[in-house]
């Protein structure tokens, strides 16, 4: 073990834990895809963004098609893909006098390559925003990219030429990469035809994230977060089941934790294992019933063992941020994540997260046989307790978070499925909160799978499936390929970075329909 000093944490690198990690890099498969048509971008205001596409020439036509300064065309690929695109470039007329210099911009959604990028004015970094200039000094030239993208559609923009040569693109195509493969899949057709497509596209949205790790977007961040892993596992285990990917991703977080024990929320796997100084509440927590979810999958007791120390350190971590009262502490940073949403308050829906991990927690020590289980238990009690005694608001019958008490969906959603409240409760308030729709609403998939988890937890399959088919079929309807980082039916171009060009339109967390129509058998 040596320690490393990054920025103001330290941490504290596990050189056996991250040799484990590198010993299970999992083969990335490659192929070879070609765009499917030629499109336009027409403006629509009844449609998502305002933008939708509409074929003008078949993909076959590009080769006959002679560009020259300023012009521009559109490949649409079909799907999302991810990978490494390649375009064969050729010149018609004189010869090149001049190189010639070729923009490229890359859209998941329409909305990206019809708006320019030079209109965006989020937080997050615009070189996130896929796009890059190219000159070509020399003719034929086959432009092979080196960095990888996530897209369905390419715009190519001929920024010039020379007024004596024009250029033709004699082929173009995306060697797709990931280390899922859907032949792998545990194969499952649903009845419900919709049911059906939402399982299909949960999947390849889950695919396009499995690369050396589960990506949480293969637009953005291409990292692995706490959060996302947690739920991209559980939807692993019913239908790829490359549970090796899940224990590296274990070990990656467990290998550099700080020097209090606590996980990062995220880390990055380039140029080598870096833990970045995020620390979620309740990310760190997940690092436990990640760890249980894989034990109970796979019944690997090596790994569960090894990583025990790291998933107890997480829940006593969790413990001390109670106070006397035995309730979590919040504050005004951003301490614990739960749901993109500036106006929820984080403390009952996280004090129900470290409920639900500390159940995890107890069903792993007696697993292990350790010596920690009577006092994770002891906690347990206290902590379900006081969160009945403090959080539950009689008046009102809903748990309240934060000095103003807030309402909020995810407080309740959390609560249900932490447990604290016996079957019936729980199915009371669930009704509840779909009759009285508390204010401070849910704007994530990964917000509303833990909704529809509580909703089937408390027998409400019926409108856990009414959910699934207007959230997730809302998102087919509005055109996905693959599933969406953020999604509110009500303001379909939110976005918590400031411009919705920036959101991921294949994002991990939003993969788990297909778990919860598998494991549920709805
Ligand atoms: C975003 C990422 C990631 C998520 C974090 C909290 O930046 O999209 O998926 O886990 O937020």
């Amino acid at each position: 073990m040596n320690i490393q000093k990054v920025e103001q944490q330290t941490v504290v690198f596990n050189d056996a834990f991250a040799k484990k990690a590198n010993s299970l890099i999992p083969t990335i498969y490659k192929e070879r895809i070609r765009p499917k048509q030629i499109v336009e971008i027409v403006e629509d205001s009844k449609v998502i963004h305002g933008w939708r596409t509409e074929q003008v020439r078949e993909v076959s036509d590009l080769q006959e098609i002679e560009f020259g300064k300023g012009d521009s065309v559109i490949v649409d690929f079909g799907d999302h893909e991810v990978g490494y695109v390649t375009l064969k470039l050729k010149s018609a007329g004189s010869p090149p006098d001049a190189p010639l210099h070729v923009k490229l911009t890359f859209g998941e959604m329409p909305v990206e390559v019809a708006e320019p990028f030079s209109s965006y004015d989020g937080w997050l970094s615009s070189s996130w925003l896929q796009e890059e200039s190219v000159y070509v000094d020399v003719l034929p030239h086959i432009l092979a990219l080196t960095r990888r993208y996530s897209f369905r559609y390419v715009k190519i923009d001929i920024i010039d030429t020379s007024p004596k040569y024009r250029v033709i693109i004699d082929d173009t195509y995306c060697d797709a990469v990931s280390s899922a493969q859907l032949s792998d899949v545990y194969s499952y057709t649903h009845e419900d035809s919709v049911l059906a497509e939402i399982d299909q596209v949960s999947i390849k949205t889950l695919k396009d994230c499995m690369q050396e790790i589960f990506e949480d977007g293969p637009k953005r961040d291409r990292r692995l977060w706490l959060g996302d892993l947690r739920l991209q596992a559980l939807a692993n285990y019913n239908t790829f089941a490359t549970n090796d990917l899940v224990k590296r991703c274990l070990y990656l977080f467990a290998a550099v934790p700080n020097d209090k024990g606590q996980v990062a929320a995220n880390v990055f796997i380039q140029p080598s294992l870096i833990a970045d100084d995020t620390y979620l509440y309740d990310y760190s927590l997940f690092f436990t019933t990640t760890l249980h979810d894989y034990y109970e999958e796979t019944k690997d007791e090596e790994t569960l063992k090894e990583l025990w120390p790291t998933a107890y350190r997480q829940l006593e971590l969790g413990l001390a941020r109670l106070d006397e009262r035995h309730i979590v502490q919040d504050d005004e940073t951003w301490w614990s994540f739960i749901d993109w949403n500036d106006k929820l308050n984080k403390q009952a829906p996280s004090q129900a997260v470290l409920i639900y991990a500390l159940r995890k927690g107890i069903a792993l020590a007696q697993i292990v046989g350790a010596c920690e289980l009577a006092f994770l238990e002891k906690q347990l009690a206290d902590v379900e307790k006081a969160t009945k005694a403090h959080l539950w608001d009689e008046t009102k019958q809903f748990f309240v978070s934060g000095k103003n008490k807030q309402v909020s969906w995810a407080a309740q959603v959390w609560m249900v499925l932490a447990g604290v409240l016996k079957q019936d409760e729980g199915r009371a308030l669930m009704e509840r909160v779909i009759t009285e729709k508390p204010p401070v609403t849910m704007n994530t998939p990964y917000m509303y799978h833990h909704f529809v988890e509580a909703l089937l937890k408390v027998g409400m399959n019926t409108e856990a499936i009414k959910t699934l088919k207007a959230y997730w079929g809302g998102m087919l309807e509005d055109g996905a390929d693959t599933f969406w980082e953020l999604y509110n039916p009500n303001d379909k171009t939110f976005s918590p970075y400031g411009s919705h060009l920036i959101n991921s339109y294949c994002h991990a967390w939003s993969c788990t329909p297909t778990y919860l129509i598998r494991k549920y058998e709805l």
